[in-house]
Order: structure tokens, then C-alpha cells, then sequence
């Protein structure tokens, strides 16, 4: 990629809703993306392999567990900085912010919200420095947006559990040191399994050709007769809302990150236009590049302000599922929209590695899938202001 020029849109002068501790947080995390992410990451994209080489990164500036207590090694920020984090990063990469996002959310959150002490104790702090990284383990290959739906299971075998089952498009899966998996027990609950890397008859093949998310390792998880100790279940929630719990501060995350990747896409497009002649002037005086130039900050601009809005709900623990649906699926697809156009304003510029807006754009074709479906998230809506599931 060229060099970093970016240069972040703030149309309404949305930093003066920040705190001086979000502004810093922020901050941080986007001089670190330009440090550390951009000059490696389209490399590591063309060559589909997660750069290990940021993890300690990720760790410092606060993406492990950023609202997770210090006393777990978090760093004890509210979710308005959270979410911050995450803008910053995937305006690095998707695949970046999905390492930061399933290893707070889907991972140590879980820990934290439904593990006890000795869990809490033994994991939390190495995950939040990254000398542990987790995944995630919702997904099956008959089960993607209907979990409740999974087989994997657990057999109580009165001094352990077995674990028998695959789980399917599990990000990080290939590395992790410890899976937080998700099965049903003789009675049909769905319970949280902690499973460790190295446990007999647990394999994880990574999943190969991919055209999105290449920077980020995605694979299975397959557990045949899984001898799982007692103690490696999450003992204070369980049913679907258990997973589905997570999903809320993962897709929350998702929501802001979005907007990192459609600032990115705009400001390069933007750069380019004014650059770029053609009929003896710069193309972004052209009106229908302006039309798309002005289309563009106009969309980032409300989903800004739709999730600023959503980090205050969350900071005051009142935040609904069916509003952080809404905010996941108007940014994913605000981003995958602008980076679309984006790569038409740049012309066959747009479809090399020179620039990151073909990256952004093919990344967000998973983050539109992952997360629950674009689809699933209208569903969620529709559900909420009708009161009727059109899922059952
Ligand atoms: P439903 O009957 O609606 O609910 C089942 C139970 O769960 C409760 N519940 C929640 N609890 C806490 N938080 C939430 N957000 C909750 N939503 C529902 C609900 O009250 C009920 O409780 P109870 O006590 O009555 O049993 O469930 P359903 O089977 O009808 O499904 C609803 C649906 C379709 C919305 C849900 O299944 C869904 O969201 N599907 C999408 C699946 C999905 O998002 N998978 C994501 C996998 S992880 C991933 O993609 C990681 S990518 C990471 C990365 O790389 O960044
Ligand atoms: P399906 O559920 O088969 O859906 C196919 C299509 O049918 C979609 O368009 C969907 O919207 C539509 N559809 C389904 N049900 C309905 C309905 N009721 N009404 C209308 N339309 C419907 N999962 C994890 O557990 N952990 C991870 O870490 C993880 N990481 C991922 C990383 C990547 C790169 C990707 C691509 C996926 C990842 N996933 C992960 C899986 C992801 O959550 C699922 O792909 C997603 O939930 C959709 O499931 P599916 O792919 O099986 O699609």
C-alpha cells in the first residue's frame, strides 16, 4: 500500500461529544494503525496470513478487553472508547479488528460475565495481553443464523464431560490457545465450554481460499470424544442468550468499526478525486463524483452520530439488542456502499493494492455475513417494533 495519508472526517464536529480520555484512547489507537498496521497489512492480506507480529500492539493500545476491569489486565474503559478502538482499527483492516473484536467479546467477556473467579483468574489477564488469543465457537456447518438449532454436545461422564461436534467459520481458530464453544447437554441447554488447545481429539484445520478477511485466520473446530473437565464450564449462564449476550458487545464493536473502514475508503477517494485530472481538471470536480463524494461523508456522518448516540445507551446499561442490530446493519452496509463507490472513483487504480479500498470492500462482504446476516439483523428489527418473530 502507499504511504498512510489518511486523514479522519468529522463533518459535524462529532469530537466535541468525546471526552479528553476517548479523544487519547482514539488517538493512540490510530497512530498505532498507521505505525504498525498499514505498512504490513496488504502484504499479509495478499498473502492470507494473519501478521502475528501486532498482537503485543493490539494488547498496549488497549484492544483486549477494553472494557474489562484492570484488576483482569483489561483496561477499564467504557464502551463509548471500545468502540473507538475498534473504528480506528478496522479503519486498519477488518480482519485486525476481528482479532481485537472475538478476543474481547466472544471471549474474554463471556469469561468475565459467566465464568467464576478461577476462570476469570486464570484466563482474563493472558488474554489481555495477548500471550493467550481465543475464538469463538457459535457457528456449525447445519447451524449458521439459526445457533439454536446446534448439535454439539456434552455428555456428563460424572468426573468430566465428552465433547463431541464441529464448529465451522471460527475466527482465530487456528492459533488459539483456548476456545470458548458452545453446546447443548443431555437436557438440550446450551452451555459454555472452555476448551484448550492440546486437549486429546481437538483439531483445528484452517479454512483456505478465502477472498475477504484473508488477514485474518478463520478455520474449525472439531471435537471428537473432547475430554472437558468440570471445571472448564462457564457455570453462571446458559441457554441461547449466553452466546447471544456476546453478540451484542461484539456487534456493538462491529458498529463503529464499520465506520473505520468507510472513513478510510472515503478519504482516499477523496484524495484521489482532487489529484486525478481528466478533461484538463480534477475529477472531483466532475458532478457526479462530487454527488458521490457528498453522498458519502453525508452517510458517515449519521452513522457517526447513530452510534455515538448508542455508546451513551451502552455506557448507561440500557442499549437493546434490537438497537445494536440496527446500528451493525446500517454501518456495515453504509461501509460496503462507500467502498464500492470509492472504488470506482479511483478507476483501475481502485482494484490494486496501491490503495486499501478493494480490501475494505472485499473484507466487508464477511462482516455483512458475520455477526448475523444483513438479513437476520431486518428480521431482529421487524421483531421488536411488531412483536411477532418472523423466525419461528
Ligand atoms: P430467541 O428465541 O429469540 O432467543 C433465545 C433465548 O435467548 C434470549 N436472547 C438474548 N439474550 C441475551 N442477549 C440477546 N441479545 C438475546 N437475544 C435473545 C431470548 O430471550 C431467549 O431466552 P430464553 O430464556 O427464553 O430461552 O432465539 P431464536 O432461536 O429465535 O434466534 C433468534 C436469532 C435468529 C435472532 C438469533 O439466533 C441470531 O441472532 N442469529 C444469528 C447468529 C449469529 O449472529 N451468529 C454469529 C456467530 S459468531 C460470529 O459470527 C463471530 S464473527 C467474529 C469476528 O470475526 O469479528
Ligand atoms: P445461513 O444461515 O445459511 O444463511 C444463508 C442466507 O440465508 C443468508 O443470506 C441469511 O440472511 C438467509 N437467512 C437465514 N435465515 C433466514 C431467515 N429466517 N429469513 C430470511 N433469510 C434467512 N461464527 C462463529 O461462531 N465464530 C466466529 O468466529 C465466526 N467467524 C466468522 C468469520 C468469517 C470470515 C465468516 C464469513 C463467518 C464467521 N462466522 C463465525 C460465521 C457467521 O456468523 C455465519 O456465517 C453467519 O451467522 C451466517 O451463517 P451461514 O453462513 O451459515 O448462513
Amino acid at each position: 500500500m502507499s504511504q498512510d495519508l489518511f486523514q479522519a472526517p468529522d463533518y459535524y464536529q462529532l469530537d466535541e461529544l468525546l471526552t479528553e480520555e476517548h479523544i487519547l484512547v482514539r488517538n493512540a489507537a490510530r497512530e498505532w494503525v498507521k505505525r504498525e498496521v498499514s505498512p504490513i497489512i496488504e502484504e499479509a492480506a495478499q498473502q492470507a496470513k494473519f501478521p502475528k507480529s501486532i498482537i503485543s500492539g493490539l494488547a498496549e493500545i488497549g484492544a483486549f478487553g477494553p472494557y474489562i476491569p484492570e484488576e483482569y489486565g483489561g483496561a477499564g474503559l467504557d464502551q463509548i472508547s471500545y468502540g473507538l478502538i475498534m473504528q480506528e482499527i478496522e479503519r486498519g483492516d477488518s480482519g485486525v479488528r476481528s482479532t481485537a473484536s472475538v478476543q474481547s467479546s466472544l471471549v474474554m467477556y463471556p469469561i468475565w460475565k459467566y465464568g467464576n473467579e478461577a476462570q476469570r483468574k486464570k484466563y482474563l489477564p493472558k488474554l489481555a495481553s495477548g500471550e493467550f488469543l481465543g475464538c469463538f465457537g457459535l457457528t456449525e456447518p447445519d447451524h449458521g443464523s439459526n445457533p439454536g438449532g446446534m448439535t454439539t454436545n456434552i455428555k456428563d461422564m460424572g468426573d468430566y464431560y465428552l465433547l463431541n461436534g464441529a464448529k465451522m467459520w471460527i475466527s482465530n481458530a487456528p492459533f488459539a490457545d483456548v476456545a470458548v464453544v458452545w453446546a447443548k447437554n443431555e437436557e438440550g441447554r446450551i452451555k459454555g465450554v472452555l476448551v484448550e488447545r492440546g486437549m486429546e481429539g481437538f483439531t483445528t484445520p484452517e479454512t483456505h481460499n478465502k477472498w475477504s478477511l484473508r488477514a485474518s485466520a478463520t478455520g474449525e473446530l472439531i471435537f471428537d470424544n473432547v475430554k472437558i473437565p468440570k471445571e472448564n464450564i462457564l457455570p453462571n449462564k446458559d441457554g441461547l442468550g449466553a452466546p447471544l449476550g456476546c453478540l451484542d458487545s461484539a456487534r456493538y464493536g462491529i458498529a463503529w468499526g464499520a465506520i473505520g473502514a468507510a472513513m478510510d475508503c472515503y478519504d482516499t477517494a477523496l484524495r484521489y478525486a482532487k489529484q486525478r485530472i481528466q478533461f484538463d481538471k480534477p475529477i472531483a470536480g466532475m458532478q457526479l463524483q462530487q454527488k458521490k463524494l457528498a453522498e458519502m461523508i453525508t452517510e458517515i456522518t449519521k452513522a457517526q452520530l447513530l452510534t455515538w448516540r448508542l455508546g451513551v445507551l451502552r455506557n448507561e446499561n440500557r442499549a437493546t439488542t434490537a438497537q445494536i442490530s440496527m446500528a451493525k446493519r446500517n454501518n456495515v452496509d453504509m461501509a460496503i456502499h462507500i467502498a464500492r463507490e470509492a472504488r470506482q472513483i479511483l478507476g483501475a487504480m481502485g482494484i490494486t493494492g496501491e490503495y486499501s479500498i478493494m480490501r475494505h470492500m472485499m473484507n466487508l462482504e464477511s462482516v455483512i455475513t458475520y455477526e448475523g446476516t444483513h438479513d437476520i439483523h431486518l428480521l431482529i428489527t421487524g421483531m421488536d417494533i411488531t412483536g411477532i418473530s418472523a423466525f419461528k
